[in-house]
């Protein structure tokens, strides 16, 4: 009941809320996110038979603040869940799809926040069915005031390939709706083509696939790279109609797209090792944030998927002492703070803690248990409280977040 939100509060105003700096520079201005499928934070500088896999990302992040050690946090409701994060500041359930699980909860979300304190109008864009994930309900919940989906496109056979609309007539098409939208606006674009099974048309395939044994991991780089193009697309256009320059972006991986079974054939590919903690290595995602006159800076503080929503509100200026998420600003982050998966895994500052066991980060050698000790009980804590919050749908409670 309401009770139980006072323990909570109690947790949460602990929490580090340094702010960096950087506080308000993007204050007012539109904010555009690129949700990036199955996008893991290899392909960054990565080459395939001498050939960049990312070549446009590459030079953005020259001129953008690129987070290099952030770790996708999803469980099983995968894009969904990233999205949940982002918008929520709250952990995925440990099983299921919060989308589809608890859509009329009541949450203190990303477009609701932005509504409240700068008028901001919310859209989300995405080419498949709005029925997946659950989203048209869940949209609702969190206060979008648009889902731009499938039947919102020009979809044919030859624009399609996988799941939907191809990601270059997807930005496209989307450029025009958005150029429609209140100002300043929140606006999530999520892409589409990198999805497995990585499938692309030869006339798409701008690298050549990659040489390992295993086909999904060959095709991966193909798909990588064609969306890739499209984003290049998606800002030479927004450049040509005067749509960039009063905006913030910030582009992530939604979540890793090559699952355990295929990693030996990536380590392979990417010339590791072998080693115990790769596995959890490649559970980083590339997030990179982009505000036009601003120079580039690589940071590289730990972090993960829920510390996205804490930084971009402390960028457009937004106070959140003493709101209800688990996200801390990413420019301030403290590498003692583990960054938590679902399943009680976890990165601490020197080690990973993965099937139950703990490694020295570095050596990837397993040590004493002891050494992740220290942090079993946050983890622990923010997994439960963030479930309280869910379960018992304790946000309806709170007046002011
Ligand atoms: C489906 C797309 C992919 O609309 O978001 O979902 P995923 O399988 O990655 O969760
Ligand atoms: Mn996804």
């Amino acid at each position: 009941d309401k009770s139980d939100t006072a323990s909570i509060k109690e947790y949460l105003s602990d929490k580090e809320n340094d702010t960096s700096d950087l506080f308000g520079i993007a204050k007012g201005k539109n904010l555009v996110l690129i949700s990036m499928e199955s996008t893991q934070d290899f392909v960054i500088g990565q080459k395939v038979n001498g050939k960049e896999i990312t070549p446009f990302l590459n030079k953005l992040i020259n001129e953008s603040y690129y987070f290099n050690q952030i770790y996708d946090q999803t469980a099983q409701g995968k894009t969904s869940d990233s999205e949940f994060m982002i918008d929520t500041g709250l952990y995925p359930l440990s099983g299921g799809s919060v989308f589809v699980r608890r859509p009329e909860n009541t949450f203190n979300s990303l477009p609701k926040i932005l509504k409240k304190n700068r008028n901001y109008y919310a859209a989300s864009f995405h080419g498949n069915d709005p029925s997946f994930w659950n989203r048209k309900q869940m949209y609702a919940t969190l206060g979008y005031d648009r889902f731009f989906a499938k039947a919102d496109y020009r979809v044919t056979d030859d624009n399609s390939v996988n799941y939907g609309i191809k990601d270059i007539p997807f930005f496209e098409q989307s450029i025009n709706r958005l150029e429609g939208l209140p100002e300043p606006y929140y606006a999530k674009l999520i892409t589409l083509t990198n999805h497995f099974p990585f499938l692309l048309n030869e006339e798409d395939q701008m690298i050549s696939t990659a040489n390992t044994d295993q086909e999904v991991v060959n095709r991966y780089v193909t798909t990588v790279r064609y969306q890739d193009e499209a984003i290049k697309t998606f800002f030479s256009r927004l450049k040509a109609k005067g749509m960039y320059q009063d905006t913030v972006f910030v582009l992530y991986g939604d979540h890793y797209g090559i699952s355990e079974k295929y990693e030996a054939a990536l380590s392979e590919m990417l010339g590791d090792q072998p080693n115990q903690v790769n596995h959890t290595k490649y559970r980083q995602i590339p997030v990179v944030i982009h505000v036009p006159g601003h120079s580039g800076k690589t940071i590289e503080n730990l972090g993960g998927e829920i510390d996205i929503r804490e930084t971009l509100l402390h960028l457009l200026g937004i106070e959140t002492r003493g709101f209800m998420s688990f996200g801390h600003d990413l420019f301030t982050r403290k590498s003692e703070h583990p960054v938590i998966f679902r399943d009680g895994s976890f990165v601490g500052d020197r080690v990973i803690y993965q099937d139950e066991s703990c490694y020295d980060k570095n050596t990837g050698k397993e040590i004493a248990p002891e050494a992740c000790e220290p942090y079993q009980e946050t983890v622990r804590n923010e997994l439960d409280l963030s479930d309280e919050i869910i379960y018992g749908d304790l946000l309806r409670f709170m007046r002011n977040h």
